[in-house]
């Protein structure tokens, strides 16, 4: 079972007390295309079971420049404090926006058909010095929505505590399967995958 799966086999909301959850959007899912969503789901879902309201967007960099520009501008006036950035190929969404406001901004490399994701990888981690941007793997949506989530803990230690038992889970699945491996043996364990 893979990790993101913890969400769809445990749908129980976390216990995250009123003074953790957030109405009004601090974290943004912006991404270039409705291609690219199923790829940043995972961070929308986890935010979600941190109790965030999440703002979801698309805005291209190339085909929407002008709308892309406007976020990115009024991002930090409006409340945001994190924004997750998903786009492939050509993967100039994330780099855009982060010359744009102070906000840490994180990169979501989606894969490409062409090349994999390669592209998207190379386009957003290359930045130049002076704006950067944290760049989580290749459709690495989960990843990006736990960066920003343990971003948004550092002044928040309901959040925190909370992350750290989504950690306890994640340790929890793989000891659980270490020992399923043992009692089967690897050819067993491999047929009832
Ligand atoms: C990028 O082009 C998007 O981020 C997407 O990953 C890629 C392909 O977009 P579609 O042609 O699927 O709309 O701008």
């Amino acid at each position: 079972m893979a990790i993101s799966s913890l969400f769809i086999v445990t749908p129980e909301p976390l216990q995250v007390s009123s003074a953790t959850a957030q109405l009004k959007p601090v974290v943004a899912v912006v991404m270039g295309s409705d291609s690219d969503l199923e790829t940043l789901q995972p961070a929308i879902q986890v935010l979600e079971r941190f109790e965030f309201a999440v703002e979801v967007r698309i805005l291209s960099a190339h085909r929407t420049p002008i709308e892309m520009v406007a976020f990115a501008q009024q991002a930090k006036s409006k409340g945001l404090k994190v924004i997750i950035a998903g786009a492939g190929g050509a993967a100039h969404l994330p780099g855009m926006i982060a010359s744009l406001t102070s906000l840490p901004v994180i990169g979501v490399p989606v894969q490409s058909k062409a090349l994999s994701g390669v592209d998207s990888m190379h386009s957003i981690v290359q930045m130049p010095g002076g704006i950067p941007v944290a760049t989580v793997a290749i459709d690495g949506g989960l990843n990006a929505g736990l960066l920003a989530s343990q971003i948004l803990a550092l002044s928040n230690q309901n959040l925190e505590e909370q992350i750290m038992k989504f950690r306890e889970a994640v340790h929890d699945e793989v000891t659980a399967k270490d020992a399923q491996l043992i009692e089967l043996g690897p050819n067993d364990y491999l047929t009832q995958m």
